[in-house]
């Protein structure tokens, strides 16, 4: 039985952990202050370059709209996100009588209501592998997708992930999707982030200026990297983030230079020489050569410390009344569902719109389980649906609208193996009422 740090020595199936008691921070509650984002292993990044390389070379040289390539391209970053957990989607288009893709990637948990979403391009010009147009930004946010995975990472924010098809011929998968987003869904996305080219082989250090906040966010790491940037001036228009951008979406986002030559003093300030930052642009010479491995490293990296802290907890966890069990149940393998509980007491009215969610269950195949919180009136929400195939655990924060519930009564945790092979356990049910 996991004992929770903060639980007093209360018998019994249910612990009421007062936030509000004294005044004082319950014990153990995180402090203030974003999580650090972990380091992006550019060696990672490389290899997710070189697996596009194969699949351009097994298809014709290109990874085009159109061509099998690209359809092979979505097919292979679809797997590892299924893989990692993550709930994935793909959104068919037309354009010039052939159908496009754009992959789209939700991280269970977070705001559904504050997302933050990196885009990249996916698609390449039919000359080429489009190893840095746009291998490089594509590779660099599937990697930090999976470090959010790997981490367990469970930020304020809901983190949403694009890859998109069709932008060389005119950003066309982006501005489908964007078209097809209801007002609604649109107003919930507080950031977009855009990385098209990031590992040039010439490289320049350019910052989209476009949110302020972004803007800041990268300018910020760059310079305690001691790396200085300049503004991208290339291009309003010039990728998907434009897209974003025209729907009124505060947008930013990374570049390395593609066909224009770097100056003299920007070879002063970055080296490199005064040639094109990238002399393989839409060529067949953008292969996994034509990339520089420290722009695609730093790049990578700033990736990771903008979407952790655009999107992350900076503040302590949710306070206010939790209620907490943390008895271990175990899930029969592929059997009858099982439940944790806990009663809810002396909480006024109805549960809240935000209703926090914990949810810690030890598995090893989370793609087996169904997860449902039970209202004391019978309601069902769901929370988990047999998503995240062979990834393990389910250890995250769920926010459930729950304001048509009375507050105050038994709520359960229903948790059930549905495929045999792998077991796990509850290992922990918690609801924090603000
Ligand atoms: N249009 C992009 C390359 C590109 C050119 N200028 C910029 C500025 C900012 C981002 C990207 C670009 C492409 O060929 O995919
Ligand atoms: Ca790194
Ligand atoms: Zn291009
Ligand atoms: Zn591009």
């Amino acid at each position: 039985m996991k004992l929770s740090a903060r639980l007093s020595a209360l018998a019994g199936s249910t612990a009421l952990v007062l936030g509000a008691l004294a005044g004082a921070a319950p014990a153990g509650a995180a402090p203030a202050g974003a999580t650090a984002a972990p380091d992006i292993p550019v060696a990672n990044v490389k290899q997710h370059l070189a697996d596009l390389q194969s699949i351009a070379t097994a298809n014709g040289g290109n990874r085009a709209h159109g061509r099998t390539g690209y359809k092979a391209s979505i097919d292979f970053v679809k797997a590892k996100l299924d893989a990692a957990g993550y709930t994935t989607s793909i959104q068919q288009f037309t354009y010039n009588g052939t159908t496009g893709y754009n992959l789209i990637a939700d991280w269970p948990g977070g705001d559904p209501n504050q997302v933050i979403m990196a885009g990249s391009h996916l698609d390449s010009v039919t000359s080429g592998a489009g190893i840095n147009d746009n291998g490089s930004g594509s590779a660099a946010i599937l990697e930090t997708a999976l470090a959010v995975a790997r981490s367990g990472y469970q930020p304020d924010k809901h983190l949403r992930f694009g890859w998109w098809g069709a932008e060389e011929l005119g950003l066309v998968g982006s501005k489908h999707y964007v078209n097809n987003l209801a007002t609604t869904e649109r107003a919930k996305l507080k950031g977009y982030l855009n990385f098209d080219m990031i590992g040039s082989p010439n490289p320049g250090y350019f910052v989209y200026d476009d949110d302020p906040t972004i803007e800041t966010t990268f300018k910020n790491y760059f310079a305690g990297l001691g790396v200085p940037t300049e503004i991208e001036t290339e291009g309003d228009g010039r990728s998907d983030h434009a897209s974003f951008k025209n729907v009124g979406i505060p947008v930013g986002g990374l570049f390395t230079g593609a066909s224009r030559v770097k100056s003299s003093a920007q070879v002063a300030k970055w080296g490199g020489t005064a040639t094109a930052f990238d002399r393989c642009y839409h060529s067949s010479c953008d292969t996994t050569a034509n990339i520089n491995d420290t722009a695609l490293d730093r790049n990578s990296d700033a990736i990771a410390h903008a979407i952790w802290t655009l999107s992350g907890t900076t503040t302590t966890p949710p306070t206010g009344t939790v209620f907490e069990n943390t008895a271990d149940v175990a899930i029969p393998d592929n059997g009858a569902a099982v439940t944790s509980s806990v009663t809810v007491s002396g909480v006024t009215g109805n549960a809240p719109a935000t209703l926090a969610v914990g949810v810690d269950i030890v598995h090893t195949w989370r793609g087996d389980l169904i997860v449902d919180l039970i209202a004391p009136d019978g309601s069902v929400y769901n929370l988990h649906n047999r998503t995240g195939s062979s990834a393990d655990n389910i250890q995250q924060t769920f926010t459930v609208n729950a304001s048509s519930e009375v507050a105050n009564g038994v709520w359960k945790l229903r948790a059930q193996d549905t495929a045999s092979a792998d077991t796990g356990y509850i290992n922990g049910f918690k609801l924090t009422f603000p």
